[in-house]
């Protein structure tokens, strides 16, 4: 066992009526090729013991979405990755809203929340739409493109930011960190320690970012800082809360992306079916682009006491991995999972998860989604691909690392 990798937290021995299941879901090729292992899981049981890292993995829908969904059982305030921060320092303050239970949560998501509402949301919208058309007419005159860097990082990079209010936005800076944010949630490997070797290029530039005084005044970021005006929160934490969506607001929706063309190149029909009506079909197809490929594969939760999980006795300070991916792939959840069509009920996916913790930017993703694919199906008539894909591992994140494709 290569005790060096594990993140401290408490060992637990295998509960009883478990499988013990001698696996690294961290290998590269698990990461890069996730979906057999996702079956190998769900034929496990609603929990199987992970001897390398002491932990327990849930991947059925049913059994994922009741811890994830029970945030007084399952606390997020003693990390949502290996590390169990009553036994280890985390890596960086911890968030304020991520990392945190209620009542503390609340507070501090409420100030997120208003500053990411539908109605904030629906007038930034129209600039992504013409961004996205934009980008669009530039990429379609190229033919030929590498769409992870044109599109998937390009369209969010040069939308969220700006909508934050960050002045001089650095598009790898930001891709980059959210990269060790997600990569930090598994244990201490080489994908790991590789990214976080940027750590001392790119943390200060984040944290710089997230002053006041740099922030333009009529962005997302300026709204957030009101709530400092009246007392509801202070100015570090008005700071902590841009850093959250700096590290959240990024990488998942550049995933999300890259993981939607790669669906439409891998499934024709489907994509001729969303030409059929982009405005109405661009939303669902970007939705079942986010339970087909879930972004955020995998985080941790900790278990507060003693409970039971699906018959199952888990012991206090138990570290969970629950595994949306494998969750939004279950047969007893959603029929043929393993087929990508734009047209089913994608209602109760946990790609952005379920509870107080759900994604708390999912509006101005989904319009991010929406942006880029309606602009997609009303300019291109077909899109192949010129060359294997290629998946970027990380940790916790579905990415791709390039995606060479056609666009007509
Ligand atoms: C949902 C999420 C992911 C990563 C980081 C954060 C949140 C944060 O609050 O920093």
């Amino acid at each position: 066992m290569e005790a060096q990798l594990v993140h401290q937290h408490k060992s637990i021995t295998p509960p009883k009526g478990v499988e013990v299941w001698d696996i690294d879901p961290y290998d590269e090729a698990i990461l890069t090729n996730p979906i057999p292992f996702f079956a190998e899981l769900r034929a496990k049981g609603g929990l199987a013991y992970i001897p390398r890292y002491e932990i327990l993995i849930s991947g059925r829908y049913e059994e994922t979405r009741e811890i994830f969904y029970d945030h007084a059982r399952f606390l997020s305030s003693r990390g949502v990755g290996m590390a169990d921060f009553k036994l280890e320092a985390p890596w960086r303050p911890p968030s304020i809203v991520l990392e945190v239970d209620p009542p503390e949560h609340t507070h501090n998501r409420r100030v997120i929340m208003r500053a990411l509402s539908p109605s904030v949301v629906r007038k930034l919208e129209q600039d992504f739409v013409e961004d996205a058309q934009r980008l669009v007419d530039e990429v379609l005159a190229q033919g030929e493109i590498e769409a992870v860097a044109a599109i998937a990082e390009a369209f969010p990079t040069r939308v969220f930011p700006r909508a934050v209010g960050i002045k001089q936005p650095d598009a790898r800076k930001l891709v980059d960190y959210g990269a060790m944010v997600f990569n930090a949630i598994g244990p201490d490997n080489p994908l790991r320690q590789r990214i976080m070797a940027k750590a001392p290029d790119i943390v200060p530039w984040i944290n710089e970012q997230c002053d006041r005084a740099q922030l333009t005044e009529d962005g997302i970021g300026a709204t957030i800082y009101a709530a400092t005006d009246t007392g509801e929160i202070g100015e570090a934490e008005a700071g902590m809360l841009i850093r959250s969506l700096l590290s959240a607001g990024v990488d998942t929706t550049v995933s999300g992306i890259g993981s939607a063309l790669w669906c439409l190149a891998q499934y024709p029909e489907q994509f001729q079916q969303l030409r059929a009506d982009p405005a109405k079909r661009a939303g669902p197809a970007f939705e079942e682009a986010l339970r087909f490929c879930t972004p955020v594969q995998a985080f941790f939760r900790t278990a507060a006491d003693t409970t039971t999980v699906g018959g199952v006795e888990i012991e206090e300070g138990t570290k969970i991995l629950c595994v949306l991916g494998a969750a939004n792939r279950d047969a007893q959840k959603f029929a043929n999972p393993d087929e990508f069509m734009i047209d089913r009920d994608t209602r109760g996916h946990l790609a952005l998860g379920v509870g107080v913790h759900s994604c708390v930017g999912q509006i101005i993703a989904r319009a991010e989604g929406r942006a880029i694919l309606q602009a997609l199906a009303e300019r291109v008539s077909s899109i192949e691909f010129a060359g294997d894909p290629v998946w970027r591992p990380n940790n916790s994140m579905r990415a791709l690392d390039t995606l060479p494709l056609k666009l007509r």
